[in-house]
C-alpha cells in the first residue's frame, strides 16, 4: 500500500487505477477541478456515466468545508472530434486545512495519471483589479505564490513559463473574446487578506486572490499536463468597496455565474 506523503506519485497512480476499475473506462482525457459554487458549471456538462465519492479512491481525503463537496464524476462528452472522457472533481482540500499540500494536488495528479492531458482548474476568488465585478469569470494568466508552498520535492526544477497554457486561453478567448485575462494571487488562508495586504498585492501586480489553484497547476503541469486556470470573482478583495467579506454571500455568487461557464466549457472542451 502506497502511502499519499511517502509516495505521492505511486499514491496517484493507484487512485487512477481504481478509478479505472469503478468507471470501466481505461482512461481519461481531460480533468475539471470545481471549485466553490462551480457545481452548476458541472452539471452544464450534462449526465455524468459515473459519480461517487472520492474518499473511494485511495489517498483522498473527506472535504471539511460547506459547499466543498468530494465527489467525482466521470462524463462521456461527444464532441466534433469524437468521444472525450471527462473527469469532475466537485470539491478540492485547500492548504489551509493544515494536511499539507499532498492531499492539495493529488486529484489533479490522479487525472495525469489516469491519462487526462489536460486539466481545467476553477476557484471563487476575490476581485483586487477594481476594473473586475462580481460575477465576472476571468481566466488565470500567471500566478504570484504568497504562500511559497509548492507541490514538488526534491531536484526538480520545473519551468513554469507557460504555466497557464496561451494555447488553451486562446481557444477559450475565441469563443468569448469578452473574457478578461489576470494575474491570481494564492493566499493560504483561511483568514482573508487585510487591507494592506491587498494593496500589497495590487502593488506587486495581482488581480486576483484565492486560497486554491497554484499547487494544482504546478502539480499537473510538472506531470506534463497542460493547465487551464478560471477564476470566478466573487466579491471585492478586503478594502476595494469597504463592505466585509462573509463565506455566505461568496457561495452565491458563485452559484448564479457558474452556469454560464458550463455552456462555455461544454462548448470548448472537446478543442481542449
Ligand atoms: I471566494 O477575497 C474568495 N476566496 N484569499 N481572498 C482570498 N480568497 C478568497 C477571497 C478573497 N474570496
Amino acid at each position: 500500500m502506497s502511502d499519499l506523503y511517502s509516495d505521492p506519485i505511486g499514491s496517484a497512480v493507484l487512485a487512477a487505477a481504481k478509478l479505472a476499475e469503478l468507471t470501466g473506462k481505461p482512461a481519461h482525457d481531460v480533468a475539471l477541478v470545481m471549485g466553490s459554487g462551480w457545481i452548476s458549471a458541472a452539471d452544464a456538462l450534462g449526465t455524468p456515466t459515473h459519480e461517487f465519492l472520492a474518499t473511494e479512491l485511495p489517498g483522498f481525503l473527506a472535504p471539511t468545508v460547506a459547499g466543498h463537496g468530494g465527489v467525482i464524476r466521470s462524463y462521456d462528452l461527444q464532441g466534433a472530434n469524437g468521444l472525450i472522457r471527462a473527469l469532475v472533481f466537485l470539491g478540492r482540500t485547500h492548504l489551509y486545512e493544515g494536511k499539507g499540500v499532498e492531499p492539495v494536488v493529488h486529484g489533479v495528479r490522479t487525472a495525469v495519471k489516469a491519462g487526462c492531458k489536460a486539466v481545467v482548474l476553477t476557484n471563487a476568488c476575490g476581485g483586487i483589479n477594481r476594473d473586475f465585478s462580481v460575477g465576472q469569470p476571468v481566466l488565470i494568466r500567471d500566478h504570484i505564490s504568497l504562500t511559497g508552498v509548492s507541490p514538488l520535492i526534491g531536484a526538480d526544477f520545473v519551468d513554469l513559463t507557460d504555466l497557464y497554457s496561451k494555447r488553451i486561453r486562446a481557444i477559450l478567448r475565441e469563443e468569448d473574446p469578452s473574457l478578461a485575462e489576470g494575474v491570481y494571487v494564492h493566499w493560504r488562508g483561511p483568514s482573508y487578506e487585510t487591507p494592506a495586504e491587498i494593496n500589497f498585492m495590487r502593488t506587486i501586480g495581482a488581480d486576483l486572490v484565492g486560497m486554491s489553484t497554484v499547487p494544482e497547476a504546478i502539480a499537473a503541469h510538472a506531470l506534463g499536463a497542460e493547465v487551464l486556470g478560471i477564476s470566478l470573482v466573487t466579491n471585492a478583495a478586503a478594502g476595494v468597496t469597504g463592505e466585509k467579506l462573509s463565506h455566505e454571500e461568496v457561495m452565491a455568487a458563485g452559484k448564479a455565474a457558474a452556469g454560464k461557464m458550463g455552456e462555455l466549457l461544454s462548448k470548448v472542451l472537446h478543442k481542449i
